[in-house]
Order: structure tokens, then sequence, then C-alpha cells
């Protein structure tokens, strides 16, 4: 059932960042959704996005100044993965994507959505978002996509880590961590619970984590500084395992659609030279998505 309406269209005229990405810079995490007419959004979605579809994705990412996109699945298209391998088909080599499965995905499929660019799929523990899926059907697609060479990225909320963190940890496969695990910005980077969280980053090589988002757990709002310390913090700590990306459409923001070119100006506030910059728009994702 849908739950959710009063979602907020993406901003309709971004401004030109005064940050420019170094060649071949990557945005990571962002979204396509529909268009409806050709790619329905999923019977048990819990919200109904805004159509964003391939072309709107690709204009923005010329614009901003940056080279290429991971599109990772969204819970509005649920198990149907049309919408995003169709834009990983349009993307000319600059697109990667990161699916959503069941347990009866074929390994055919995994196969075609492999050859399409999919590197990775997502777990989704997010309650608002996603109904429940039982820890031992994650395992069995875990083992499954491992092989392939494929990564999982999570998506939970930072008090429910203590709960999910040795399933994490079992995982035999990259992890990758949205949205800097949705830290409190009202506790602080010093926070048991965020510390926990980088303490795990510490412990386990084969854990990454997006740099996203600020818009979502700013209290003060644009530009973010507010969030600025949690991001800073990652990369300088973890320079070879951080991904940053736009969130674009920003699928579920209540009440203002950021700019996305105020969203590319945190990038040198979060990696302050030269070397931090170039790690986590080019190289780390390049690693990840397309060695
Ligand atoms: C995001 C954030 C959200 C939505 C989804 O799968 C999704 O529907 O990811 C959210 O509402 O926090 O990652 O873009």
């Amino acid at each position: 059932m849908v739950m959710s309406s009063g979602y907020i269209p993406f901003h309709p005229n971004p401004s030109k960042p005064k940050y420019q990405p170094p060649a071949g810079a990557v945005d990571a995490h962002c979204h396509v959704f529909g268009p409806e007419s050709r790619f329905p959004y999923a019977p048990e979605r819990k919200y109904t996005p805004c159509d964003a579809p391939k072309e709107k994705l690709f204009a923005l990412r010329d614009f901003l100044g940056l080279d290429k996109n991971v599109i990772v699945q969204a819970s509005c298209h649920s198990k149907d993965n049309r919408a995003m391998i169709d834009a990983l088909d349009s993307s000319n080599n600059k697109a990667r994507g990161v699916a959503f499965v069941g347990e009866e995905v074929t390994d055919a499929e995994l196969k075609a959505f492999d050859r399409a660019g999919v590197r990775g799929v997502r777990f989704n523990f997010v309650r608002r978002l996603v109904d429940f899926t039982p820890r031992d059907v994650l395992e069995r697609i875990a083992a499954r996509v491992a092989p392939l060479g494929w990564h999982i990225v999570v998506y939970f909320e930072m008090p429910d880590l203590p709960e999910l963190e040795s399933f994490f940890a079992s995982l035999p496969t990259t992890v990758v961590v949205d949205h800097m695990g949705t830290p409190s910005v009202a506790k602080g980077v010093d926070d048991p619970e965020n510390q926990r969280f980088i303490r795990l980053m510490e412990n386990r090589e084969n854990f990454w984590v997006k740099v996203t988002c600020p818009e979502r757990m700013t209290l003060k709002g644009p530009p973010y500084d507010d969030v600025v310390p949690f991001g800073r913090t990652l990369v300088e700590k973890f320079p070879d395992r951080v991904l940053w990306g736009t969130d674009w459409p920003h699928p579920n923001m209540k009440k203002e659609a950021p700019d996305d070119g105020l969203l590319v100006d945190v990038i040198p506030k979060i990696a302050p030279t030269a070397a931090l910059q170039k790690a986590l728009l080019v190289d780390n994702p390049m690693r990840l998505y397309w060695a």
C-alpha cells in the first residue's frame, strides 16, 4: 500500500557549482524514477515519486561538471529494475547500477544485470521504505552475488546499527554504507552512536561509506556546514573507502528540494585537498564500479 505522498519534486533550476570536480568525477548515488508511463512504480511502494527520467539525470550530471553516475535502485520501483537497467543501457558506459533483488532472481538474470553494468545489490533496512526481509534470505542473496564480484549497499538508520552490525560484518563481500550511516547531527561526531559506526569502519576493511545526503541530516539547511564534520571525519579517516553522490532526485524530501549545485559545493569542505577529492570522486568509484 502506498503510505506517503506529498513528495517534493527535484530542484527545477539548480545553481552552477562554484567547485569544479576533477575530470572523470562520479556521482555514486543517484536514482532514476519512471517515467511511470513506461516503468510503472511498484504496487508495494511506500511513496510515489515524481518522474525523474534518465535524460534529466544525464543532463544534470553534465551541468554539475560530473562525468559518470551510479544509479541505485530505489524502493519505489522495488524489484523491478527495468528503469535503472534502461538508463545503464543508454549511458554510453557512463553509468553503473545497484539492483534490488529477491531470492527468486535467477542466475541468468544476475548475469544479464552484470553485463548491463550492475555491480551491487542494495539491502534496505529503513522501515518507512521497505517491508522486512528475513536475514537468511539476505544471506542467500549475498552468497550468490559475491562470486560476481558485486558489493552490497546497506541503507539503515543509525539507531539500528547495534542490532545489524554482526550481520553486516558477516557479509562475504564489500559492504557500502549509505548516507554516512545516517548520523544524528544534534548528537555530534563524538556521540557513542556515531563512534560505534566509525569503529566498525576501522575494524572492517571491506566496509566503504557514502558521504552523501547532508540535506537529509542538516538542522540548519544549506550550505550544510553542520554536517561537514561528519563527512570530513570519514573522508580523512578512510580516504580510499569513501564515495560521494548527489542522491538526485532526492526521494522523500518533505520540506525543500535541495539545490544540487550547493551539494557539489560541499565537496571541498569534506575533502579539503586535491588528493582527497580525486580519491573520493574518481579513484574510489572507478575501482568499485568500472574496474
Ligand atoms: C535514498 C533515500 C531514500 C529513499 C530510498 O530506496 C528508496 O526509496 O533510497 C530515503 O527516503 O531516505 O537513498 O535516496
